[in-house]
């Protein structure tokens, strides 16, 4: 996702809390022009705000204006037409937490102090208990208090729901009386070991016979923070959560000057259906592998895996990676009708390396080089892990040009869609698109310009790295830059490194993106997860996989030439079934389906949500 609709820089902005009224959102907020203020304003959509701001006044129980610089946040509840809110103040290393009711939600007049909790709380609207008021708190665990008069406060001995984690925080967002109980929506932060905060968005809900009761929580987060955050030097934080219809939306403030929102589509209609998301996974077919090595052919002995896929004239031509007694890459071609079965393979290979740069001498009768490039098993070089994509009447093939010892590099070549189809294999020369010195791999080319130009994805360490360029025809000296990047997402299953698998498919629903990941908490397995990526602008993801959408968990994708390896290079769509081609345990060729419109609308379900400006006056 990328970060944008960030305001200018005003002076002193600072976030304090949202809250929806009838049909009303309002949010609050600090500000500094003469002095400093709680502005509110209101708005229909809680987008844009577009009518005048008011000015809340805050008393304290004496009848003193609070002082405003310690105000941290603001929580507002309504009750038989009065409102009641529960602000924060934060006097040095303390925080105190006050209960303040006003009849017309402009002057508040403070009336209890909640003892015990320091961290914001919500009470619940129109809402007793026993003929208690309830409120819940955040803090490590989030905990119920309740009171006859919103001026005395108890607290319940045990939290309602325990932090998952020892250094996780649970920040209350909104509270919501539903049909069948109190719907409690809240940010969980992280702090990890550089000292950075991530939050999370999670939904639980309680009985409303019994408050205390957790009745639902959500496995996973709704949202998460995508971990492109992390690289931002901004201090970004939340302060307010509404649900709007079928979205949630979250009122961010960034380094205390800027306000933002960000629209978190579909959402709501998970949690209300009180049920967590199962992901979609692929389904490995039974035939798996479909492709394996053959022993008497010279040149595909060892391994042939990392296919490329294609649809053309009514089969999946399937052209994989393979190595023989020369531990050297080169390509084989099969073909399937039905994309599983096989129904033609090839005796020789149809791509052969040729260029000094994908090619080293296996003839000198030295042992294998250990270069520490050498992938799959290929130590002399080689033709590795291709990649297809069909633009008007040609065949752009992207692959690993690698020579047996310097990094390896992104060669392009290209065959006429006639000759591909004839067999006859007049390859143009092949050339160098990605910069000397740099390892990238798993370039993949969009099947159509976008906004006049073509669009090719690539990958140097750890980053999917994205390229317009203005024309195929590379001639050597000009190489791909990186203008955009895709990052791996902390504290996510793929934390340590992505890269692009299959060409995108175009959806309606944006651009499918199949790729690959490696995450820190199990690193060493190569796992795959899909992204959507808007149609006019592919570097905005519309939604990536919270979770891995296959895993090499088969004893073909472990037990090979590298153990846990699942590295899908081709896709193709036949009716409404993705079928991705991969390569198992870097040794066999593999496929995995999905019904394509159920894949795509769950990975809308994970939508990590728009980063909106928030139209505020000031
Ligand atoms: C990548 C590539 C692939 C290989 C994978 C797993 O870096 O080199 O060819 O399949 O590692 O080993």
């Amino acid at each position: 996702m990328s970060v944008r609709g960030i305001l200018k820089d005003i002076t002193s902005l600072k976030g304090l809390g949202a809250f929806k009224d009838q049909n009303k959102v309002r949010l609050y907020y600090l500000s500094q022009n003469n002095q400093l203020q709680i502005n509110i304003s209101q708005s229909s959509d809680g987008l844009n705000f577009p009518e005048s701001k008011d000015k809340l006044i805050l008393y304290d129980s004496r009848g003193r204006n609070v002082r405003l610089n310690n105000l941290e946040t603001i929580r507002i509840s309504r009750h038989n037409g009065e409102y009641v809110m529960v602000y924060r103040v934060k006097k040095g290393l303390v925080s105190s937490l006050f209960t303040a009711r006003s009849k017309e939600s402009v002057n508040f007049r403070t009336i209890g102090r909640v003892p015990q909790i320091s961290d914001t709380a919500q009470i619940v609207s129109d809402f007793k208990h026993h003929d208690n008021f309830v409120m819940f708190a955040g803090g490590r665990d989030i905990r119920i208090l309740t009171s006859k008069d919103l001026v005395k406060w108890k607290m319940q001995r045990k939290a309602v729901l325990l932090s998952a984690s020892g250094n996780g925080h649970y920040e209350i967002g909104a509270i919501e009386k539903i049909a069948n109980g109190i719907s409690v929506l809240f940010f969980q932060k992280f702090i990890s070991g550089d000292g950075k905060s991530y939050y999370s968005i999670h939904a639980a809900i309680f009985d409303q016979n019994n408050p205390e009761k957790l009745i639902f929580k959500t496995e996973d987060s709704l949202w998460e923070q995508p971990g492109e955050w992390s690289h931002l030097e901004i201090n970004i934080q939340p302060f307010g959560l509404i649900t709007q219809g079928s979205r949630l939306i979250s009122y961010w403030d960034l380094n205390g000057r800027e306000i933002l929102s960000i629209v978190h589509d579909q959402v709501k209609r998970v949690y209300t259906e009180e049920k967590s998301l199962s992901p979609i996974l692929l389904k490995k077919i039974r035939e798996n592998p479909i492709l394996k090595p053959i022993a008497d052919h010279f040149w595909e002995s060892k391994a042939t895996f990392n296919p490329a896929a294609i649809y053309d004239e009514g089969k999946v031509h399937i052209v994989y990676r393979a190595i023989g007694d020369h531990d050297m890459s080169m390509l084989g071609y099969a073909s399937s009708k039905d994309g599983i079965n096989i129904d033609e393979r090839l005796d020789e290979p149809i791509y052969v390396p040729t260029e000094p740069f994908e090619f080293q001498n296996a003839d000198t009768g030295k042992p294998i080089p250990l270069s520490p490039y050498a992938s799959g098993g290929g130590g002399y070089g080689g033709v590795e892990d291709p990649r297809i994509t069909r633009i008007g009447k040609k065949f752009y093939m992207t692959y690993v040009a690698y020579d047996g010892s310097n990094p390896p590099r992104v060669a392009l070549t290209s065959i006429k869609v006639s000759d591909f189809r004839n067999k006859k294999w007049n390859w143009k020369k092949p050339v160098l698109i990605s910069a000397p010195n740099v390892v990238n791999k798993n370039a993949v080319i969009f099947p159509e310009k976008i906004n006049g130009k073509y669009v090719i994805m690539h990958r140097v360490f750890p980053n999917i790295l994205i390229d317009f360029v203005d024309h195929l025809d590379f001639d050597g000296s000009q190489f791909l830059r990186g203008d955009f990047m895709i990052r791996p997402r902390i504290s996510s299953w793929d934390s340590r490194k992505v890269g692009v698998g299959a060409p995108p498919i175009k959806t309606d629903k944006g651009w499918l993106i199949i790729y690959h990941a490696v995450g820190d908490d199990d690193p060493g397995r190569y796992k795959m997860g899909a992204m959507l990526l808007d149609l006019s602008d592919p570097t905005r993801i519309i939604a990536r996989s919270a979770k891995p959408i296959l895993e090499p968990e088969e004893y073909y994708e472990n037990e090979g030439f590298k153990y846990g390896v699942a590295y899908p290079c081709g896709a193709v769509t036949l009716d409404n079934t993705l079928m991705v081609y991969y390569g198992g345990a870097d040794m066999v060729t593999c496929v995995a389906t999905a019904e394509l419109s159920t894949l795509l609308n769950n990975l809308l379900d994970h939508s990590e949500g728009e980063l909106h400006k928030l139209n505020i006056p000031l």
